[in-house]
């Protein structure tokens, strides 16, 4: 075996159940074929199931247990029916990025060949961006407090933050991408005229660490004609850099752009390597569509891609299979079989068997 990678398979909640298995079926198709050994300890807790039972998302040794991992591979968490949303976030995966200090969300948006693309005249090529979220700090705390709790004077406060240490290191990171791209372009997502503080300081970071890149063009857009351009001009854009919770919302709207958010992956990055990183898709635990098999398992496929690239280095056999994944779901994209999101009615089963068999 070429390379040996020590894999934390975590479902969660929800579709993640069902298209987990999709993914390790192409990753482990994909593995056997470009020679990588792949170690894979399956985790049935960091779920609303495991919470129902003991009280906590996750035992109090997680850390200890996942430290060891190169990668983990989550799928989705959330099922608010019997847990509020705050506590399973707060409780898996937000711990992760922290604890693991996964500073970086990359999320890629593309319009791929054959997906009816929502915006009128679009084609294949005229949106691929990427979507570089910063992963642990921003709007995303539970500082603040509620004071006169219950009464006519109740006040809440909801604090953010954004640190110096913070902010370069994600903008260094999104400045590396768009320099090793063809357009070298860099949109930097603000609200510097309303959120009075935070925004123009974050502005005034991006133009320094921009001062070491004259290779990459550098603008400027408010978050909320940002959005309207990801609808209106998508061909715009090339990478785009955005706080915690602008990254967020770009990162359900983009491939929103693109037919369906159910083809969206993102790695969790601690470039460092200081500790794993973990690859999901962008989309939750949707419980409207749980429990059919309809649910669109190529963004967990992708995901699975996006993991052995970065834990190859972008290198050698790593980065062959994650180009055999992305070539085997653009040939499906093109000739089908599609799960309902996409107009079809195959299962996640079948798409993910037809991705596994052209490997
Ligand atoms: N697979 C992603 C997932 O389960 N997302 C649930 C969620 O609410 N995520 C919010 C976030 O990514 O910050």
């Amino acid at each position: 075996m070429n390379n040996k990678y020590r894999v934390a398979v975590i479902p969660g909640d929800g579709i993640g159940k069902e298209v987990m298995p999709e993914g390790l079926r192409v990753l482990e198709k994909a593995a056997q074929r470009f020679d990588i050994a792949l170690e894979l300890t399956h985790i049935d807790w960091a779920s609303c199931d495991y919470y129902l039972q003991h009280g906590d998302m996750m035992p109090p040794d997680w850390k200890a247990q996942l430290g060891e991992m190169d990668a983990l591979l989550f799928g989705a968490v959330g099922w608010p029916e019997t847990v509020p949303d705050n506590v399973s976030l707060w409780g898996s995966l937000l711990k992760f990025r922290r604890e693991f200090d996964q500073y970086v969300n990359l999320r890629p948006v593309r319009l791929f060949d054959g997906v009816p693309c929502p915006l009128a005249g679009r084609k294949p090529g005229d949106i691929d961006f990427l979507i570089v979220r910063e992963n642990t700090e921003g709007e995303y705390t539970n500082l603040g407090g509620v004071m006169f709790a219950g009464t006519e004077r109740e006040i809440v406060i909801q604090e953010s933050v954004f640190s110096r240490h913070g902010a370069d290191r994600v903008l260094k990171f999104a400045f590396d991408m768009a320099s090793s791209r063809d357009r070298r372009h860099l949109t930097v997502a603000t609200k510097s005229n309303g959120i009075a503080i935070s925004m123009p300081w974050w502005d005034a970071r991006a133009d320094e660490i921009g001062r070491s890149y004259p290779d990459v063009t550098i603008d400027k857009q408010h978050i909320d004609i940002l959005a309207a351009r990801f609808v209106l001009q998508p061909q715009r854009f090339d990478v785009v850099v955005a706080s915690n919770l602008f990254g967020d919302i770009l990162s359900d709207l983009g491939p929103a752009c693109t037919g369906t958010i159910g083809l969206a992956p993102s790695a969790n990055l601690n470039p460092d390597r200081s500790a794993p990183s973990l690859f999901e898709p962008v989309h939750g635990s949707a419980p409207d569509i749980y429990g059919r098999n309809i649910a669109n398992p190529i963004a967990m496929i992708w995901s699975a891609a996006l993991m052995l690239d970065f834990l190859s280095g972008g290198e050698g056999s790593g980065r062959a299979a994650h180009d055999a994944i992305l070539a085997a779901i653009e040939h499906v994209l093109r000739e089908g079989p599609r799960t309902p999101d996409l107009g079809g009615s195959a299962s996640t089963t079948e798409v993910g068997l037809a991705i596994a068999n052209l490997i």
